[in-house]
């Protein structure tokens, strides 16, 4: 069922229980009924700061005209909103219950405007968050034990955690109840991505997009100051020498082509450009599972913390994970690993310190086949100081476990950082020369303003980026898509 037909389902009822009840229950209160002066805009982006404010019943509202067909069917608690004896006052849980519906009833149809409406008022974890939750649930029609389900198993996942503040796990929810609630609606699922994205390259996006604006505004055409100019701005924002020089001669064609040299269209073939060039279609090949997942870079880049998020991913999609320790060097390495299978729920394969990780992958994959594993993620060093050594120890890992499965590693994923800047570069070209890469997964965008160097990477290795870090949490871990990207970066 699509997203609105089961809204309209879910919400609309004919004889509007929850309105009446509350119609009867403020003229009973002598409270006016007077029309919303601004009605629930037509489509917007999600906002998450600013929040819809929950009408209390205490505050005179009446539906908007421009929405009478969403009427949401609280009609188990509804009717209890209007008093049964003129002189019982309501309940300071039908008080809060009957301001939800009202707000949730005005607000877009969206999930992530509902969640907004439901965290209102509320700091972080605990009862008044599950008792609204379990409210949501009742009101779009799921069954009790379903909404306690979910709410233990999301209770326990916070603990695992550590997350405590809305704010920090936010997202995540709005993830879990689109799944749980079928309300999957894609534009909303883009746009809590795209927020995500665009929140976490505003390092980026400032030093690039305050400097171009600059730039744009100090002059009438894209004349060679213009240029020149603007080449400062990208090595600035660490893309690079020679990816400069490409990025700004195919840009100079495609203002030729355009016929322009007005400033006015250059972000325009700015954004059609970057997303050119992050169209690298990811290999996609068949696999026969388990499917093996390699993750190479160096030492501090992000590989555990990847694996971990990846897990966590794989496992909500109902996939069976068994993670495997290949950075045998330090013990804590290993523990580390531990900790983020715990928190995923992935299980979890490793053997003493100073093991041989080449055997390590091969019982690994072992135990990956018998066990019915959908997915390996294999974990590796990243010892630089060891060059030569870490590359031979990569392709024995990589022989060893496509002996035992046919296909594997499917995925050779390279982990690579965004402050690193230039390094990403030689980085990128060392292990792709020795070992092969598949795919590259940029991390800690969050941190840098140097995030051009996503442009450095896909322009000179024509590998695809499949995901990119925005931070250290589980749900940090994004697809990445190059449209929106360019987006983020140029708005
Ligand atoms: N801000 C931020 N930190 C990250 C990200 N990914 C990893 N980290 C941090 O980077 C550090 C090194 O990560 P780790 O997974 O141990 O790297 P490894 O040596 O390659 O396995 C840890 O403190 C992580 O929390 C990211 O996307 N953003
Ligand atoms: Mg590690």
């Amino acid at each position: 069922m699509g997203f609105f037909t089961k809204l309209k389902k879910a919400w609309a009822s004919p004889e509007d229980v929850a309105q009446q009840a509350l119609d009867e229950y403020k003229k009973e209160q002598g409270i006016e009924i007077e029309a919303k002066d601004e009605p629930a805009p037509e489509s917007a982006a999600p906002v998450v700061e600013a929040v819809a404010p929950a009408a209390p019943l205490s505050t005179p509202v009446a539906t908007p005209v421009s929405t009478p067909d969403i009427a949401p069917d609280v009609a188990p608690e509804a009717p209890a909103v209007a008093p049964q004896k003129s002189d019982a006052a309501p309940t300071p849980t039908e008080d809060w219950q009957a301001g939800l519906t009202l707000a949730l009833r005005q607000a877009e149809p969206k999930l992530s405007e509902w969640l907004n409406i439901i965290v209102e008022g509320v700091e972080g974890k605990g009862p008044a968050l599950w008792e609204r939750l379990a409210f949501l649930f009742k009101a779009l029609g799921a069954p009790e034990d379903e909404a306690q389900k979910f709410i233990a198993s999301f209770e326990s996942w916070l603990d695992n955690m550590g997350y405590e503040a809305v704010v920090e796990f936010k997202s995540e929810l709005q993830y879990r109840l689109a799944l749980a609630l079928e309300l999957e609606d894609e534009e909303d699922e883009r746009d809590r991505l795209f927020l995500k994205l665009s929140e976490g390259i505003s390092k980026t996006r400032e030093q690039i997009t305050k400097r171009i604006d600059g730039l744009l505004s100090s002059h009438s055409s894209l004349n060679d100051d213009f240029w020149e100019e603007f080449e400062e701005i990208l090595i600035m924002a660490d893309v690079g020498m020679e990816a400069a020089t490409q990025l700004m001669d195919n840009l100079k064609d495609r203002a030729r082509k355009a016929g322009t040299d007005d400033p006015n269209d250059f972000k325009d073939i700015l954004r059609d450009e970057l997303e050119e060039i992050f169209n690298v279609p990811p290999r996609i090949q068949a696999v026969n599972p388990p499917e093996v997942l390699m993750m190479i870079g160096v030492n501090g880049v992000g590989k555990t913390t990847t694996i971990g998020k990846l897990a966590a991913r794989a496992q909500m999609q109902g996939r069976k994970v068994l993670i495997a320790a290949g950075d045998t060097f330090r013990a804590a390495a290993i523990e580390q690993l531990e900790v983020w299978a715990k928190r995923s729920g992935a299980d979890f394969f490793a053997k003493a310190e100073g093991t041989d990780p080449a055997a390590v992958a091969f019982e690994a994959m072992d135990k990956a086949i018998s066990g019915g594993y959908d997915l390996l993620l294999l974990d590796t060093a990243g010892r630089l100081q060891t060059k030569t050594n870490l590359m031979e120890e990569l392709t024995k890992i990589k022989r060893v476990v496509g002996k035992k499965h046919e296909g594997a590693p499917h995925r050779c994923v390279l982990v690579i950082d965004a402050t690193t800047g230039q390094n990403a570069l030689s980085q990128t070209k060392l292990f792709n020369e020795a070992v092969g890469v598949d795919e590259i997964i940029l991390t800690k965008l969050d941190g840098t303003a140097k995030g051009g160097v996503v442009v450095a990477v896909t322009l000179q290795n024509k590998l695809p980026i499949t995901f990119v870090g925005l931070g250290e949490k589980i749900e940090d871990l994004r697809p990445f898509n190059g449209k929106d990207f360019a987006k983020a970066l140029l708005t």
